[in-house]
């Protein structure tokens, strides 16, 4: 059961979903519009009990990006559903935070939903927070849309994200 959690955590860091935007900006200009990429600065392995930022980068090219919009969207592992949504604040270039208290031991998921001009972008992190008890934390099967997003059109990218 360790091994595959180890093995989840590899991907999570991967960009995820949501390009439907992208193709927007190809259009008209001629050039390929350049990438919107999102690193979230986050360590995955963090304390419960204590106030930690979660935390990203937004950069496009060499350039920071410090009118994009970053939601943090946390939940445990499993419980999607009650999961929270915390707008994040530029706090350094390029770099949107917000302060976070992990409550319970366990595995979470983040999605730093990333809005940048046409560019919308999602990258999932996994938290082990503490030391939960792996043979008791939920296996978590949401998919990388949100209500803002049209369902995955291919259910089965999602499931080989990181193995390119
Ligand atoms: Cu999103």
């Amino acid at each position: 059961m360790k091994r595959l959690w180890m093995a989840m955590a590899a991907t999570a860091a991967l960009v995820a979903g949501c390009t439907e935007k992208e193709t927007v900006d190809t259009i008209d200009n001629g050039e390929m519009p350049v990438e919107v990429v999102v690193e979230v600065l986050t360590p995955m392995e963090v304390a419960v009990n204590e106030e930690i930022a979660l935390e990203a980068k937004v950069t496009q090219g060499d350039k920071a990006v410090d009118d994009a919009t970053v939601e943090f969207e946390v939940w445990e592992s499993g419980l999607r559903d009650e999961g929270e949504m915390i707008e994040g604040e530029l706090s350094a270039d390029g770099v949107y935070t917000t302060d976070y208290t992990f409550e319970k031991e366990g595995v979470y998921y983040m999605y730093a939903h990333t809005t940048a001009g046409a560019y919308h972008v999602m990258p999932k992190h996994e938290f082990i927070v503490g030391n939960p008890d792996m043979s008791k934390v939920l296996e978590d099967d949401s998919s990388s849309s949100m209500d803002h997003m049209k369902e995955d059109e291919n259910p089965e990218e999602e499931k080989s994200e990181g193995h390119h």
